[in-house]
């Protein structure tokens, strides 16, 4: 109080605390290639459903590209009456929504094989982050080109080194995917995909091409190597199972959750969050032995469909050991397996939609560690 802050607008785009430097994206494994790599979310650090979009998790291919949105242009044709080329500026003209989404990797959680018990939940679930996405509806630009009837896939095409393609089918194009420019009210960071990306809400992250710049109507699955080499499930029988494309339902509590302390007995709020790729959340129940009894937890406001939802119990830890988990049912019915169900069924040749409950392990004296 006996002297004067910092002054306005240093630095003109401000950053946080420097108390708050422990709060960052990891980079996620050893990568023979930094540009074909990944970072997760701090989610043990966050506050709320909004992941901060210097927070927001990445996935690149091939690194991220330096797009000038001057030169950017997006093609739309194949199966189109009038096959288009639309600037930046001309996305911007049209109407637009804004809608709060969580994006996920379906390479989040690593645990059919690798789990390690230092895991925090930045490392089980960080490819995993909550954004308002805003941008143009698909089903405008596809109406403006005039889709074919025989039309009943769009292929979608990156601007990066990756070139990136994915299928996308026609009905998700029509219901609610966004050709997205902004995120959390500015314009969307590089790592996502400036200036321009699709948006899938629920869908696997993979099929939300960033840099988007091309989108092509076709009358059938384009079979490129993100979906036939890459992103299909190999089933315990060796059979591939091909476009898993919607992001079941999971949680996780991110506190008390692995790598932290627990320092004093007595009362602690359980804290986590739960989503699912088919609507919204129903209920999120906690565990605090492993299973044995369940509380049902408070879902914080607003609970949105495709969307994080925040999950709260208060809690009293005894100093002893616990076992934490928590188990959702999005509002379609559909109950969070536990890991041993979702083995049973899938094997562990799989590397992803591991939507498995998660355990945390409290020790006497209140080190937690992942479960594996
Ligand atoms: N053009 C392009 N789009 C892409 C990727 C990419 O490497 N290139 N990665 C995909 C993957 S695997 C995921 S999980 C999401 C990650 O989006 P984010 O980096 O904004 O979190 O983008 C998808 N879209
Ligand atoms: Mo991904």
């Amino acid at each position: 109080m006996r002297e004067q802050g910092a002054p306005v607008a240093n630095p003109p785009y401000g950053v946080p605390s420097p108390f708050e430097q422990h709060v960052v994206r990891r980079p996620r494994g050893i990568a023979r290639f930094p540009t074909a790599s990944s970072s997760g979310t701090p989610l043990q650090d966050l506050h709320g459903i909004i992941t901060p979009n210097g927070l927001h998790y990445e996935r690149h291919h091939a690194g991220v590209p330096k797009i000038d949105p001057d030169a950017h242009r997006l093609l739309i044709h194949g199966l189109a009456d009038r096959p288009l080329i639309f600037t930046m500026d001309d996305i911007l003209r049209f109407p637009s929504v804004s809608r709060i989404h969580f994006l996920e990797c379906s390479g989040n959680t690593p645990e059919f094989r690798d789990a390690k018990p230092s895991w925090t939940p930045q490392d089980t679930h960080g490819l995993l982050s909550c954004c308002e996405w805003t941008g143009v509806p698909l089903s405008t630009l596809l109406a403006e080109v005039g889709v074919q009837p025989s039309a009943s896939w769009v292929l979608a095409e990156g601007a990066d080194a990756a070139a990136m393609t994915r299928s996308i089918p026609i009905d998700k194009a029509w219901d609610d995917a966004i050709v997205a420019y902004a995120q959390n009210g500015e314009r969307l960071r590089p790592e996502q995909g400036y200036p321009l990306r699709l948006f899938l809400p629920g869908f696997e992250g993979n099929m939300s091409v960033k840099w988007l710049r091309r989108l092509k109507l076709g009358d059938q699955p384009f079979q490129t190597r993100e979906e036939t080499s890459k992103y299909t499930d190999l089933m315990p029988d060796g059979k591939a199972r091909q476009f898993t494309f919607v992001m079941e339902a999971k949680s996780v509590i991110t506190r008390p959750a692995g790598g932290q302390q627990l320092r004093d007995p007595g009362f602690h709020e359980i804290t986590g969050l739960a989503w699912s790729g088919r609507g919204r959340i129903r209920r999120v129940d906690v565990s605090a032995d492993g299973g044995a009894s369940w509380n049902a937890a408070t879902l914080q406001e607003p609970v949105l469909p495709k969307c994080l939802t925040r999950f709260r119990l208060p809690w009293t830890w005894d100093g002893g050991p616990a076992l934490l988990q928590s188990r959702t049912v999005d509002e379609t019915g559909y109950v969070q397996p536990p890991r041993e169900a979702l083995i049973d069924v899938r094997g562990v040749n799989s590397g992803y939609h591991f939507n498995a409950m998660q355990t945390w392990r409290i020790a006497p004296g209140g080190a937690i560690t992942n479960v594996v």
